[in-house]
Order: structure tokens, then C-alpha cells, then sequence
């Protein structure tokens, strides 16, 4: 049951993500998705995400910006799927 809800999950990310296209929006302070802003979205990045969301690890205000993959001004685990299909989709 729960791999089915991924799966749905996955899937709707990966929509999101193609209607995203190839062309992701950035801002003045990165790429979103960069949450390390070192120029790469990478499974580090994604690491990162997963950690700031089980509440191991902090993220800089200014790097926050570039974890709501999908707009809604919350960062969420919407957002860790989003970047994994990004992460997935790039390799
Ligand atoms: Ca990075
Ligand atoms: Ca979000």
C-alpha cells in the first residue's frame, strides 16, 4: 500500500517536474534545488533536504528559498520528492 502512494507520489513529482521543462527557475541567490549552492543539484542536495526535514540540520534562511521546488512557500517532503525526480531525472 505504502510503495503504491509512492509510486502516485513519484509520479506526480515527475509531472510537475516536466511541466517544470529543463529550463528550472532560479533566483539571484542560486538554482532552486541547490540547496548547497555549489553550482550542482545532486543527491548531497537532496541529503540535505532529507536531513533540514527530519530536523537534523539547519538550512541558511537565504538557502530556503531554493528548497520549495514547487512554489507553495512551505518546505515540505513535496519538495525532498520533487528534487529526488529532478536528482533522478538529470542521471
Ligand atoms: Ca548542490
Ligand atoms: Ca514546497
Amino acid at each position: 500500500m505504502m510503495k503504491r502512494i509512492a509510486k502516485i507520489l513519484l509520479a506526480l513529482s515527475m509531472a510537475i517536474v516536466l511541466s517544470l521543462g529543463v529550463t528550472m527557475f532560479s533566483f539571484a541567490d542560486g538554482t532552486a534545488g541547490d540547496i548547497d549552492n555549489d553550482g550542482k543539484i545532486n543527491s548531497k542536495d537532496s541529503l540535505r533536504l532529507k536531513q533540514y526535514l527530519s530536523g537534523m540540520v539547519e538550512i541558511p534562511d537565504e538557502a530556503k528559498a531554493r528548497c520549495d521546488l514547487n512554489g507553495d512557500f512551505i518546505i515540505s517532503q513535496v519538495d525532498s520528492d520533487i528534487l529526488r525526480a529532478i536528482i533522478a531525472h538529470i542521471i
